[in-house]
């Protein structure tokens, strides 16, 4: 039996992942592809409940290191299920990944480099879709600033981060979030189902984040 596809769907808050998330695994179902939804931060684990509360309590103090390093940890304890799902041929379609962890905290100023190292290791994405869409869209959504982060600079910086990993990584594709909920899941819908075949057709073996190959730095201009 070969492996299920690894999808992750990056872009700022409120950018539309959960609604389409939740919609692709339904419309992947139907499509007789086994597929599941995860996300991250995964509020349910005890990282996850300490990163809950620190979004949703802005005075809430926490080291900018300390709370990176919860994030991360919060994938590494999913890994094993992560890997057991996709060895039994489901198709994971995961809300936010280590490329989140890595622009929230960078566009705190931490570094990059530093940013990185703890991810190492993690599994690879055979695909991630960024839902691009204008800071004025994503303004106008409910429920907005919210949480922690949910502000228009640091979501600006966020965005470029996403920007620089759409340029340098090899499994990033931009996917155009400001039309239709329609139009956009239709198209995602379609780019999974081409990555679900290809890793089917290629029996690809699982890929892991080894190093970071593109040594360049994402936080410049930001
Ligand atoms: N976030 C998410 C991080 O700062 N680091 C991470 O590693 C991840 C996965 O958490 N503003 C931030 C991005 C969001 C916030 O995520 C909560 P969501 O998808 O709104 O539940
Ligand atoms: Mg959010």
């Amino acid at each position: 039996m070969t492996r299920g596809a690894f999808i992750v769907v990056e872009g700022v808050d409120r950018c539309g992942k959960t609604s389409q998330t939740m919609k692709l695994v339904e419309s992947l179902q139907q499509k007789n592809i086994k597929a599941e939804r995860m996300a991250f931060p995964d509020r349910t684990t005890w990282t996850g409940q300490v990163i809950s509360n620190y979004l949703a309590d802005k005075n809430c103090k926490l080291n900018d290191q300390a709370i990176h390093l919860l994030f991360t940890a919060n994938r590494w304890e999913n890994v094993e299920k992560m890997k057991e799902k996709l060895s039994s041929g489901i198709t994971l379609v995961v809300d936010r990944y280590f490329y989140s962890g890595v622009a929230f905290s960078a566009a705190k100023g931490m570094s990059i480099d530093w940013c990185l190292q703890p991810e190492i290791g993690l599994l690879k994405p055979d695909k991630v879709l960024f839902l691009r869409i204008k800071s004025d869209t994503q303004k106008s959504r409910p429920g907005f600033g919210e949480e922690r982060y949910e502000t228009s600079v640091m979501q600006q910086k966020v965005n470029k981060i996403y920007d620089k990993f759409s340029q340098s990584e090899d499994n990033w594709k931009i996917i155009d979030a400001n039309s239709s909920f329609d139009e956009v899941h239709e198209d995602l819908l379609n780019n999974i189902v081409e990555s679900v075949q290809n890793v089917a057709n290629s029996n690809a073996p699982f890929k892991y984040l080894l190093n970071h190959c593109n040594k360049e730095d994402y936080t410049k201009n930001v």
